[in-house]
């Protein structure tokens, strides 16, 4: 039997965006329960892979271990080009492409490294505090990202891993509502990725789960 790509994860968080673009590859997976939120059980399981401790983790059919949901996105490009996760080298779209798929990660996603569980940063007193700011310049992150839409795709007329990455992601604080409201253009980009029905699988289970404390609850 080959060995699949094993997505360690938990519902709603980021590893949705992984197997989104595992489905978008046509690469096959499973999933292990592994919730950084988890019980000590999923913990101790994540840790083993990733000592820091955060989803997605994947490990690859070659006994690989991918973590950093960018590098994620890299990698399945180079393995299904077809799929146009990514531009081609050369195509004119392909450094806005990578200018924004790194800004998801390393602007926007630290706002909930340290606003999801703020006490693990600061003092309780100072908890609030630093999730009320780190939720204001979230805000003010996805603004900027916001004009750069092209439509009815992120770059234009094709998908990449920057709409599954916002199919997810505007599922988070602040919520889809205020997407409709602020970023409309990238709350209807997140729409257009679920009427794909195999995409769309993978979006509602991960929403049914959307109930749960983290991420970006
Ligand atoms: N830079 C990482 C960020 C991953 C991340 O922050 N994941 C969250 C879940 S969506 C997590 O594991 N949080 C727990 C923690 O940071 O301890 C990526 O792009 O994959």
């Amino acid at each position: 039997m080959p060995k699949l790509y094993r997505v360690y994860g938990a519902l709603g968080s980021g590893s949705a965006i992984v197997e989104l673009l595992l489905t978008r590859a046509g690469l096959a997976y499973e999933t292990v329960d592994a919730s950084p939120w988890g019980d000590a059980a999923q913990r101790a399981r994540l840790r083993e892979v990733n000592p820091l401790g955060q989803v997605p983790t994947v490990t690859t059919p070659s006994g690989t271990v991918l973590t950093e949901s960018a590098a994620i996105a890299l990698h399945l490009h180079d393995v299904a080009p077809a799929a146009h996760l990514l531009p081609p080298l050369g195509d004119p779209t392909r450094d806005k492409a990578l200018r924004w798929l790194v800004f998801l990660v390393a602007a926007i996603y630290p706002t909930f490294t340290f606003g999801d569980e703020p006490s693990r940063w600061v003092d309780t007193a100072a908890a609030s505090g630093l999730r009320a700011r780190t939720d204001r310049w979230c805000q003010s992150l996805w603004k900027m990202v916001e004009p750069e839409a092209e439509g009815p795709w992120f770059l234009g007329t094709e998908m990449c891993a920057i709409d599954l990455f916002l199919a997810v992601m505007v599922e988070w604080r602040p919520r889809r509502a205020w997407f409709e409201e602020h970023c409309p253009r990238l709350a209807a980009i997140a729409t257009r990725v679920g009427t794909d029905a195999a995409l769309a699988a993978v979006l509602d289970r991960h929403r049914a789960a959307a109930a749960a404390p983290l991420p970006g609850a």
